[in-house]
């Protein structure tokens, strides 16, 4: 049966919240483990094609590319949702024109200096719909949020935003990340409640 993919009840066609996920004007930190120290003069992106470097950034190179905005809702998959969230960055469309490719591959592996990682369709990364952040609310990302630098994609479980993002590696197949290894979706679209394994 086909319904609108952001119905989660009959009647309301467009409802604010993704389901069961409750509104926190709090901003929680979510880390698998401690914050770690980074050197924002010394942080480096490395965009990779399966183990082929295809680029890299520095802090200057990077601080040089087109800027973006998001303002969106963001939603972790332990139920809270946090509304108007307000991001500055460089959008992935950005990145990968700056390196003069379009996508190899139809996936993505991002990985984090905290040893964390997490996969992505190279579909939900493009046309507008993730960046790499590096501002919050008009300030520089705070380091428990993933500063210098982290990725931010909305539209998905807030898991799939890695914090201190290091490298985007393109690979042949959908490969597995930290928490996907361990029973998440292996998409985690919350308007369609895709928090485990089990729920498609
Ligand atoms: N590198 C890294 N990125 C990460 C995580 C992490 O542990 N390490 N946790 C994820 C989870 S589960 C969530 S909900 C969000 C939390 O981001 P926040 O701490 O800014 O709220 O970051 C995601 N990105
Ligand atoms: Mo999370």
């Amino acid at each position: 049966m086909s319904e609108p993919d952001h119905a989660d009840s009959p009647g309301t066609a467009f409802p604010r919240l993704p389901p069961r996920q409750v509104v926190t004007a709090k901003f929680p930190v979510m880390s698998k483990d401690a914050t770690p120290a980074l050197n924002a003069a010394h942080w480096a992106l490395v965009l990779k094609h399966g183990v082929r470097p295809l680029k890299r950034w520095d802090s200057a190179s990077f601080d040089a590319l087109p800027r973006g905005r998001m303002v969106c809702d963001i939603h972790c998959v332990t139920r809270w949702s946090k509304l108007d969230t307000a991001w500055e960055g460089v959008m992935l469309d950005d990145l990968l024109a700056d390196a003069g490719i379009a996508a190899p591959t139809g996936f993505l592996l991002a990985h984090s200096a905290d040893g964390y990682v997490t996969n992505l369709a190279v579909e939900d990364v493009l046309d507008g719909r993730a960046m790499i952040a590096t501002h919050y609310d008009g300030q520089p990302l705070a380091p428990a949020h993933g500063g210098p630098a982290r990725l931010l994609v909305p539209h998905l479980y807030f898991w799939k935003s890695a914090k201190w993002l290091t490298g985007l590696q393109f690979t042949v197949r959908e490969e597995a990340g930290f928490w996907e290894l361990r029973c998440y979706h292996r998409r985690g679209d919350p308007w369609k409640e895709q928090r485990f394994a089990a729920d498609d």
